[in-house]
């Protein structure tokens, strides 16, 4: 190329700017999902990262977002800790012509064309499974349903797939656990007491899930036992609880893609051709798993 570039690497300027709002720590799988990002966004990559944790806080992220814009970035990623409330922002965003590429979580918006590609999980089809599951094995459940952050996608869909499933009127009570342990507990005490004839949980996340275990065993019943538990993820905390016989079922939410980010950002750089959407592939697991299967998990 004529510009006497040796090829080699160039200086900074090489690097496709990308500023990467990450919504928070909430969960094993978030700090997974964040470690696969930082180790594929890199310098190595081609990539100059600018990271930033919104702590679960929606005005966090659209400030993270804005600023992004002020430094002049190429490429904006981030994951949209509920679905709606962006439209200001991201029609900012458009303005200033900046390509975004949409991270597990989905938006809801009247901004038009407002990202180029998303990458996550079916959210949809993981609630199903789940359903199914419980159909299968409990079908007179008397059910109670730990939703995650309200008004995300992930609750939202997972929600709305396993009601469809199981049918609403197996579920006695819900209450959400904001995909945290600690929520999750609280919101399991609460539950113990109010739906003393639940014999059947689905968590939306793991982390909920475990916080749940605490406050069934404190209430003297045996998780996995008395109170049967569903939830989704896969994180290796969930998974042992499998191992254990605390959980009875989990639908994987494979947050290692940090990979298929990359690749996204890069064609969306050079105005390549992207799909609108990328499916992360998610698989389930139950109480055959292995204890060798467990500790060989990445996350
Ligand atoms: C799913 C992701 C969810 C996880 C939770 O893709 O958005 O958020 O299921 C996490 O563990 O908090």
């Amino acid at each position: 190329d004529g510009d006497g570039d040796t090829g080699a690497k160039g200086g900074d300027g090489d690097l496709i700017k990308v500023g990467f709002s990450q919504l928070g720590a909430e969960s094993g799988w978030r700090t997974a999902n964040t470690e696969s990002v930082k180790a594929s966004l890199t310098k190595e990559n081609g990539i100059d990262l600018t990271f930033s944790d919104a702590q679960q806080k929606q005005e966090n992220q659209i400030k993270a977002l804005r600023d992004f814009i002020d430094q002049g970035v190429d490429v904006i990623a981030f994951s949209p800790v509920v679905e709606t409330g962006w439209d200001e922002v991201l029609q900012e965003i458009k303005d200033a012509e900046i390509p975004v590429v949409l991270v597990d979580r989905t938006v809801d918006t009247t901004v038009e064309d407002p990202y180029v590609t998303w990458i996550g999980a079916d959210f949809h089809s993981e609630g199903v499974k789940a359903g199914e599951w419980v159909k299968e094995n409990y079908p007179d459940a008397k059910i109670f349903e730990m939703q995650g952050t309200l008004g995300s996608g992930a609750q939202v869909d997972r929600e709305a797939g396993f009601d469809e499933t199981v049918g609403a009127d197996k579920i006695i009570g819900k209450a959400s656990g904001n995909f945290t342990r600690a929520e999750g507990k609280a919101a399991m005490e609460a539950a113990l007491q109010a739906y003393p004839d639940m014999n059947l949980l689905f968590a939306h996340n793991d982390d909920m899930g475990l916080g749940a275990i605490e406050a069934i065993e404190n209430a003297g019943k045996v998780p996995g036992k008395d109170i049967v538990i569903v939830t989704v993820d896969g994180v290796r905390d969930g998974l042992q609880a499998l191992v254990d016989k605390k959980f009875n079922f989990v639908v994987e939410c494979n947050p290692v893609f940090g990979d298929q980010i990359v690749d996204a950002i890069k064609k969306v750089h050079a105005g390549d051709d992207v799909p609108k959407e990328t499916i992360v592939v998610d698989k389930t697991f139950d109480q055959s798993i292995t204890q060798d299967e467990v500790d060989a998990r990445l996350y």
